[in-house]
């Protein structure tokens, strides 16, 4: 069987790829577009990994916080993308058991069949196209994602067509679609099923933010980055909106649909973009939208605004990489990030950084006060990630050049949480993961639970923007404050009591942020503490005893259909 590998050809704005074989029935062939399937929190011979679950925090950012760590699922929002922008009869299948994508292939026919994956599930997606061949002779597969960026990927999976990069306007090409036709973003609520401290967070209309996707890729091209190369590299990205007044029609719109006023939004480095963010202000101010937005930046971006642009642009959650400052990476230039991590959350801003281990100038003597330096900014959130040569990156052909990509590495266990895939010059394969794991553990024991500190940092927004003279921002920090002071304080009375075992220390610190919100909040709240606080302690310490057992969460199976008619 012939495979057809279509690859990004040009960026900048909406993607072009190398002509796609058109599918014969053009618009009216019935389309399965699937993510790889689960359950994903455990080993298995198709590439799941205990260490490796479908969780954004509990997988990379909050996994030493026991029953603190902030548990939650995202949709597969590539394949959510795809669907809303072409006219075919399409299923999008999200998180399916084996048994699901089975059931779904036998009782539909399908004439294309997409999936979804990122380069761990190769295993999964081998077994999908086998399973695809068998149940649903007649469909065609196409694979999408970054599992595409592998060398040799046609060789190793039995799909019709490969599709590097962008995916949506290869699909429409494909189906005889207008490729260059406006984009449609779906509605997405950014997560579902979120628990913490024991608990499974109620899931209202509205309370979860929306996600919004302007662009893919990122122009600063960082060695190690894989969504940077996968969408082209250095200078290159891909723009689903230009201009501010495009992304304020596209919020508009999510906040009618969803009734939503808080906004994931999931671009690489949206503060890049200054014209288009500022643009957005101006809608904002003269819409009179009291929004809020998480947003990823490197710090170079974020210093091209002023705290109060940041503060009015509602940017209440910030990701940003804390790569050491030896490494030379051109984002952080200029940037004392200590400096800048501390001043953004005093202006409420929460922060989340993220830290590299096994940078090449880390040895075994330096790596500790390196990782010292990292917790020391006390951000609310901290990733820790394993230097990890990903194919398709520069760093990877660097080091296949170099001769130092170790061989049987399962490309399962390439996903920066477990151990080193290339030889390093200093420290061990072994050691690389012991000295994450202590990175994770020490961010946890110096800072705290996150929940914590994203409570700390929403007091001292509040204080600080109580009384704002623009009510937009007054009102957004109120908002918060209403909705949250009194299970804060709740969290922050169990919090105090089950951190006493941990660090005395943090656990003093808890109570007196407690205290401050006891002052600060309404009545209704002061009180909540005396009923809730014992509960979320009982929680809390029932989850620690089921996480001791191996307790593990995955995410729902959700099918949804569109354009569609039973045959
Ligand atoms: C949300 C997210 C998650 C969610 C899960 C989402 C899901 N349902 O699978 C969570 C948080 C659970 C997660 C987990 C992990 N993730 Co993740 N994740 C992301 C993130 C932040 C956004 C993905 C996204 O929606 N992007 C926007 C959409 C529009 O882009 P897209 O998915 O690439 O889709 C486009 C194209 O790729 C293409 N396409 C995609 N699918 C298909 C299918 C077909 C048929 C076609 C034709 C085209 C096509 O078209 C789409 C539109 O252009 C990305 C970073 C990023 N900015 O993309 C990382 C990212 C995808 N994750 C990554 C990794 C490594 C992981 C983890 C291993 C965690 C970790 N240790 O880092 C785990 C794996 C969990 C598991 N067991 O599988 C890497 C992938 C690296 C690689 N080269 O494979 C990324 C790129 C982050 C990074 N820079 O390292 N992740
Ligand atoms: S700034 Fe961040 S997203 Fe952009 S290339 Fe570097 S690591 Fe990737």
């Amino acid at each position: 069987m012939e495979t057809h590998v279509s690859t990004l050809a040009a960026t900048g704005n909406l993607t072009k790829v190398s002509d796609p074989e058109k599918h014969p029935k053009g618009t009216d062939a019935r389309v399965l577009l699937s993510s790889v399937f689960g359950p994903y929190a455990q080993d298995d011979e198709f590439g799941s990994r205990s260490i490796n679950p479908m969780e954004l925090y509990h997988n990379q950012v909050t996994r030493a916080q026991g029953s603190f760590s902030l548990r939650m699922f995202h949709r597969s929002w590539g394949i959510m993308m795809i669907q809303a922008n072409i006219s075919a009869p399409c299923t999008v299948l999200d998180f399916p058991t084996r048994k699901d994508f089975a059931r779904e292939l036998k009782t539909h026919q399908y004439d294309v069949v997409g999936i979804s994956s990122i380069i761990v599930n190769v295993g999964k997606v081998r077994e999908m196209c086998r399973m695809i061949r068998e149940l649903s002779p007649g469909s065609k597969i196409a694979v999408g994602g970054h599992v595409t960026a592998i060398p040799g990927i046609e060789k190793m999976i039995d799909a019709d067509h490969i599709v590097r990069g962008e995916g949506v306007s290869w699909m429409r090409r494909y189906l005889g679609e207008d490729e260059s036709a406006p984009i449609h973003h779906p509605a997405i609520v950014s997560g579902m099923r979120t628990r913490i401290m024991g608990i499974r967070l109620p899931e209202r209309k509205g309370a979860t933010a929306a996600t919004i996707i302007p662009s893919v890729g990122c122009p600063m091209g960082c060695n190690f980055c894989t969504t940077s190369a996968f969408f082209g590299g250095k200078g290159k990205f891909v723009n689903f909106f230009e201009t501010g007044d495009e992304l304020f029609e596209v919020m508009s719109q999510m906040e009618n649909e969803l009734r939503v006023n808080s906004f994931f939004v999931m671009d690489e480095n949206f503060l890049l973009h200054r014209e288009r963010a500022m643009r957005l202000l101006e809608l904002m101010k003269a819409g009179g939208k009291s929004w809020t937005m998480s947003v990823f930046a490197s710090a170079n971006a974020i210093r091209k605004y002023s705290m109060q642009e940041l503060v009015e642009l509602g940017v209440n959650w910030l990701w940003m990489g804390l790569e050491s400052p030896q490494a030379g990476y051109s984002k952080l230039q200029g940037s004392d990030t200590r400096q800048l991590t501390r001043e953004l959350r005093e202006h409420g801003i929460r922060v989340q950084g993220s830290t590299i281990i096994g940078l090449e100038h880390h040895t075994p003597d330096n790596i500790i006060s390196e990782i010292e330096h990292a917790v020391s900014h006390d951000t609310d959130f901290h990733q820790f990630m394993l230097y990890t040569p990903v194919p398709g990156t520069p760093l990877y052909q660097q080091m296949a050049d170099e001769g130092r990509m170790l061989r049987d590495v399962d490309l399962a266990d390439v996903h920066g949480q477990f151990k080193f895939n290339f030889k390093h010059a200093a420290i061990s394969r072994e050691d690389s993961k012991r000295f994450l794991d202590w990175a994770f553990w020490r961010d946890f024991e110096i800072n705290g639970p996150s929940l914590y500190r994203i409570s700390r940092t929403l007091m001292a927004g509040w204080k600080r923007y109580k009384d704002w003279p623009d009510a937009r921002v007054r009102e957004r920090f109120a908002r918060e404050m209403g909705r949250l002071s009194g299970v804060y304080s709740s969290a922050l009375w169990a919090m105090e009591r089950q951190f006493r075992k941990v660090d005395s220390r943090v656990s003093e610190q808890i109570r007196a942020l407690r205290l401050e919100f006891k002052q600060e909040s309404g009545i209704m709240s002061r009180m909540l503490p005396a009923v809730l606080g014992p509960v979320l302690l009982w929680t809390t310490r029932r989850e620690e005893r089921r996480l001791a057992l191996g307790k593990t969460y995955e995410p729902p199976t959700i099918l949804e259909r569109s354009n569609w008619q039973e045959v």
